[in-house]
């Protein structure tokens, strides 16, 4: 994004992931995200193909504009055409070099496992790294083994770009995530799986901002 600041990758992230909520309901899902203070919403979608991925993404933007930041996983394409905030890579997926040629000034988040790769990403210009998976987790069947909070918290302490928290987090652990140095946290099933997707957003977002004010 032009001019972003880092503080702009705070709060709430929540993903969209099409293993939970069918392409035909993202952008209904990225309202109630949004509508329950979501600062970041991304779209994740494995395995499916382009033409409803690109679908979602327009229907994600639609529903965010203006409300959040919108994230495409992956796809730097999609990101293009739909007039997405940014992108998040991954360590096998286009390198960073490459992506930031293509989006200038468009926000751009990479995944990191180690401090070496926090290091790589925030040297190559990586607006902000997510590092995890913190906790185990059940979505991301190739995830590597759990961080816990001491890796997050000197890892956050060693880069200066944002740190989102990825892997495993609830609305039980979200405190102890910011607590370890996180700007962020991202979650996937905890909110996707909740009955009530805009009161469950809300609820975190709730406990997020309480825990900024007293930290
Ligand atoms: N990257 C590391 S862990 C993970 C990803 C995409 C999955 C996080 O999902 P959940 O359901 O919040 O554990
Ligand atoms: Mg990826």
């Amino acid at each position: 994004m032009k001019n972003s600041h880092p503080t702009f990758i705070s709060g709430l992230y929540a993903i969209v992931d099409s293993a939970y909520v069918g392409l035909e309901r993202a952008g209904e899902c990225a309202d109630e995200l949004a509508s329950g203070g979501a600062r970041i919403v991304q779209l994740r979608a494995k395995g499916e193909g382009s033409g409803a991925m690109l679908r979602a993404a327009l229907e994600m933007r639609k529903a965010l504009a203006g409300r959040a930041i919108f994230i495409v996983n992956d796809r730097i394409d999609i990101a293009l055409m739909a007039s997405a905030e940014g992108v998040h890579l991954g360590q096998d997926d286009i390198p960073l070099r490459d992506a930031r040629r293509l989006l200038p000034s468009s926000v751009i988040g990479v995944s990191t496992h180690s401090l070496e790769e926090a290091k790589k990403a925030e040297a190559g210009g990586a607006d902000y790294i997510s590092f995890g998976p913190i906790f185990p987790t059940r979505t991301k069947q190739d995830a590597d083994t759990p961080k816990g909070l001491s890796r997050l918290k000197e890892l956050s302490a060693s880069v200066r770009i944002p740190v989102v928290a990825i892997g495993g987090i609830t609305g039980e652990t979200v405190i102890s995530v910011l607590e370890s140095g996180a700007s962020s946290a991202a979650l996937i099933s905890d909110i996707l799986l909740a009955t009530r997707i805009k009161a469950k957003a809300a609820s975190i977002s709730a406990l997020i901002s309480r825990a900024r004010n007293h930290g």
